[in-house]
């Protein structure tokens, strides 16, 4: 790992330097001093899991806190165009995946870096959104036929909005193949209700579900 460019990065982070963080993290990958992986799992994931306000305030914390996933959210999205990149010579996995957050579900920021990684793999990823209701779910399966379907979920309570997702999708298109993956997995038991065909968790379950889905 980078020490000195996490140090810079959470620098600027610290001090809520919107344009210098986006500005630095974009140059590194820019520059080819770090390539996408590397800089969401290096810089971007532990500037948002290992966040901790160092003021009593707690609405100060809040603010904090959205002030810094939004700094985030936009550096990913402008990612996007160096994901195309790094991903035009891989060989097309010939899979669609989407990948959503379910209902009550507002982190985003993992589902979206995961639909890089996809892309990344070689997959046809599309992130739908986040807090996605069930109807939205099953037409956005009916209308663009995917062979996966990805929830990210980090709120243990939405275990049970999950189960009732994922228990329909099975029932109304047994042939598309659920994966799921998130914080919420972490918790012992978590997985144990639903009815899904992967539990995924790292970039390393990312690479070797790709393996195996190609093959
Ligand atoms: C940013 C943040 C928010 C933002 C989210 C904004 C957004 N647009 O995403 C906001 C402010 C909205 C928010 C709200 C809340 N939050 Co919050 N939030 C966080 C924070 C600080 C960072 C989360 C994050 O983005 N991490 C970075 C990403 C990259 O990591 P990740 O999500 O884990 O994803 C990685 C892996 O898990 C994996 N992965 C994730 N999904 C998937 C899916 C698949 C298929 C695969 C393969 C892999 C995979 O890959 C990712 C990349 O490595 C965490 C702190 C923490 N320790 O995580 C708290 C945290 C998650 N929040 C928490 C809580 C309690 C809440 C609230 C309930 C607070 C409240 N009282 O209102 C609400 C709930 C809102 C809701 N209904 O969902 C708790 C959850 C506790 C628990 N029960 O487990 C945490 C842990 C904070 C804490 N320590 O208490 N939050």
């Amino acid at each position: 790992m980078d020490i000195k460019a996490y140090e810079t990065f959470m620098q600027f982070l610290k001090h809520e330097d919107r344009d210098q963080a986006i500005t630095y993290a974009l140059s590194l990958v820019e520059s080819k001093q770090m390539d996408i992986e590397t800089l969401y799992q290096d810089l971007l994931a532990p500037s948002l899991s290992l966040f901790q306000c160092e003021i009593d305030d707690e609405d100060i914390c809040i603010w904090k806190e959205h002030l810094r996933t939004s700094i985030i959210r936009t550096i990913l999205e402008s990612c996007y165009k160096f994901v195309l990149e790094e991903s035009k010579d891989k060989k097309p996995v010939g899979k669609k995946i989407v990948v959503l957050t379910p209902s009550f579900e507002y982190h985003e920021i993992g589902a979206i870096m995961v639909s890089h990684y996809l892309r990344l793999e070689g997959f046809d990823a599309h992130y739908i959104g986040a807090n996605t209701p069930k109807s939205e779910i099953l037409s956005a399966i009916r209308a663009y036929e995917p062979d996966f379907v990805a929830l990210s979920v980090t709120n243990p309570y939405n275990i049970v909005v999950t189960k009732q997702i994922t228990d329909e999708i099975k029932k109304f298109f047994p042939e598309v193949k659920i994966v799921v993956g998130g914080q919420a997995f972490n918790h012992e038991g978590a997985k144990e209700s639903l009815k899904v065909d992967y539990v995924l968790q790292s970039l390393y379950d990312i690479k070797k579900f790709s393996m195996e889905v190609s093959a």
